[in-house]
C-alpha cells in the first residue's frame, strides 16, 4: 500500500485540494491525508510537490503504431492527396517502421500521461510492442477490403490477427475490431467481422464521415472518391449509403472515429444507439476533413474522447499537444468549459466508452494515475484544466495498475 499526497485532484469532473490516495494495484481509499495515515499506519507516502495535480491516467482511444515512420512522406492538406499518397508509400512506411520505432511512439505517450490507449491495426505487426509496453491496450483488429475476389482471403488474415490477440489477454491486450471505413469494407465481411465482435463482447470502433469527398461519394456517387475507384478498383457506385452503415452497427454501440462530416441527423442517430465518437482535432485539420460540431455533440450527450490518431496524420501522440489543439480549433466554445471537458475526453468518457475499470479516481478503480506540476500556483480550482492544456508537455509521474513507470 502507497499513498500519493497531491496539492490538487481531478475527481467527479472537479478539482478539490487535500485529498490523498491510498492504494495497491487498486485505488483502496481516498480522503484527506491525515485520515489516510491514521488508517494506514506505516505506509510510503509520496509527496507529488508544489503545484502538482493528481488525474486518472489519460486514455487515448486511437492510434496507428504502424504508421510510425511518418514524418514528410505522406502528404498533408487534403483528404484524397493523403489517401493517393499512403497508397503510394505504405509498403516503404510500414518497413521502416520496427519494434524500436514503435515502443518510441508508447514511450512518447507514456511521457503524456497516457495509460490505456487503443491501436488501430492494420496487419497485427504492433502486438509485440503492444504487449510489451506497460500501458493496457485496446488492439483493435482492423478489416479492410472492398473486391469481393479478394474478401475472403482478408477475412481469413483478419480473423488469424484477432485470434493471435486474443491469446494475448493477459499481456494486457483487450481484443477488438475495427472496420476501416464504409467505403473501403465490404458490406458482406463487415457483418461477419461484426458477428464476431458480438460473440466476443469486443469494442468496435469505425473511421467515418471523415473527409467532405466521402460525404459526396455517398450521397452522390461523384466526386474524388468516384476517381479514386475507378482507377484502383474499376467500380463507380458506392458499395452502402451512409444511413445503411449506420444501421449495420444498431445493436452494438461502437466508437465512430472523426464524423467531422457528419450532421444533425446522423450525430441525432448516434445518439440514439449509444455509440460514441474519437475526435482526432489535428489530424482532421492537416488532412483537410473540417471540424467536429463538438456542440452538436454536447446538446446530443454523446459521449466522446479526444485522441490523436496516428503520425500517418499527426505531428505527435502527446495528448496535451492533441488538447492543446481542440482549445485553438474549437474557439467558439467557453474556454473554461472546455477545458475540463476536454480532460473528461481522455480520462471519465473513455472509460465509460469502453468499460474500463479506469480513468477516474474512485475506491476499486485501477491505480492508473499521471501527475503533473503547475509552474504556478493555480488563480482559482476551476481553471487548473487549462493551465494543465496550456503549459503541461510532459508529466512529472506516472502510475500503470500501482506500478510507478515515471
Ligand atoms: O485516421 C487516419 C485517416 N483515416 C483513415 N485511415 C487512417 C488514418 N491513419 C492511418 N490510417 C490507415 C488505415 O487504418 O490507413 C490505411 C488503413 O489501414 C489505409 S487507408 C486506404
Ligand atoms: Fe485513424
Amino acid at each position: 500500500m502507497r499513498i500519493l499526497n497531491p496539492n490538487y485532484i481531478y475527481i467527479n469532473g472537479d478539482f478539490k485540494e487535500n485529498i490523498a490516495v491510498a492504494f495497491n494495484s487498486k485505488i483502496e481509499s481516498i480522503d484527506n491525508i491525515e485520515k489516510l495515515k491514521e488508517k494506514y499506519q506505516d505506509v510510503e507516502v509520496i509527496d507529488c510537490g508544489k503545484n502538482s495535480v493528481l488525474y486518472p491516467g489519460f486514455i487515448n482511444t486511437h492510434v496507428h503504431l504502424e504508421f510510425s515512420a511518418n514524418r514528410t512522406t505522406l502528404k498533408y492538406g487534403n483528404f484524397m492527396r493523403w489517401l493517393y499518397s499512403v497508397i503510394d508509400n505504405r509498403d516503404e512506411l510500414l518497413n521502416r517502421c520496427d519494434n524500436a520505432m514503435m515502443q518510441r511512439a508508447c514511450e512518447d505517450m507514456l511521457s503524456s500521461g497516457i495509460t490505456t490507449f487503443g491501436a488501430i491495426s492494420s496487419f497485427g505487426t504492433e502486438l509485440e510492442v503492444c504487449e510489451k509496453t506497460p500501458q493496457k491496450v485496446i488492439f483493435f483488429n482492423e478489416l479492410i477490403g472492398s473486391n469481393m475476389a479478394y474478401i475472403d482471403a482478408l477475412y481469413n488474415d483478419f480473423l488469424v490477427r484477432v485470434k493471435a490477440s486474443k491469446e494475448a489477454i493477459e499481456n494486457g491486450i483487450i481484443p477488438a475490431i475495427a472496420m476501416h471505413s464504409p467505403y473501403s469494407v465490404h458490406p458482406v465481411a463487415l457483418k461477419r467481422a461484426l458477428e464476431v465482435a458480438k460473440a466476443n463482447n469486443m469494442p468496435i470502433s469505425a473511421h467515418f464521415l471523415e473527409s467532405p469527398e466521402e460525404r459526396e461519394w455517398f450521397e452522390d456517387g461523384s466526386g474524388e472518391f468516384l476517381e479514386f475507384f475507378k482507377k484502383y478498383f474499376n467500380t463507380t457506385q458506392p458499395m452502402t449509403t451512409i444511413d445503411e452503415f449506420l444501421s449495420y452497427f444498431d445493436n452494438t454501440p461502437t466508437h465512430f472515429t472523426h464524423l467531422t462530416q457528419a450532421k444533425e441527423k446522423e450525430l441525432k442517430y448516434i445518439s440514439k444507439n449509444g455509440h460514441s465518437i474519437a475526435h482526432c482535432p489535428r489530424s482532421n485539420r492537416f488532412l483537410g476533413c473540417g471540424k467536429l460540431d463538438l456542440e452538436k455533440v454536447q446538446e446530443l450527450d454523446i459521449l466522446f474522447s479526444v485522441a490523436t490518431d496516428g503520425l500517418s496524420s499527426n505531428s505527435s501522440l502527446n495528448i496535451f499537444d492533441e488538447l492543446y489543439s481542440a482549445i485553438m480549433i474549437h474557439n467558439g466554445e467557453d474556454l473554461i468549459k472546455l477545458s475540463k471537458l476536454l480532460i473528461s475526453s481522455v480520462t471519465t468518457q473513455p472509460a465509460k466508452i469502453f468499460n474500463l475499470n479506469s480513468g477516474e479516481i474512485e475506491e476499486g478503480r485501477d491505480a492508473d494515475f499521471a501527475i503533473i506540476k503547475l509552474a504556478d500556483t493555480p488563480s482559482s480550482l476551476n481553471d487548473i484544466a487549462l493551465y494543465t492544456i496550456l503549459h503541461t508537455k510532459k508529466v512529472n509521474s506516472l502510475f500503470i495498475s500501482g506500478e510507478q513507470i515515471i
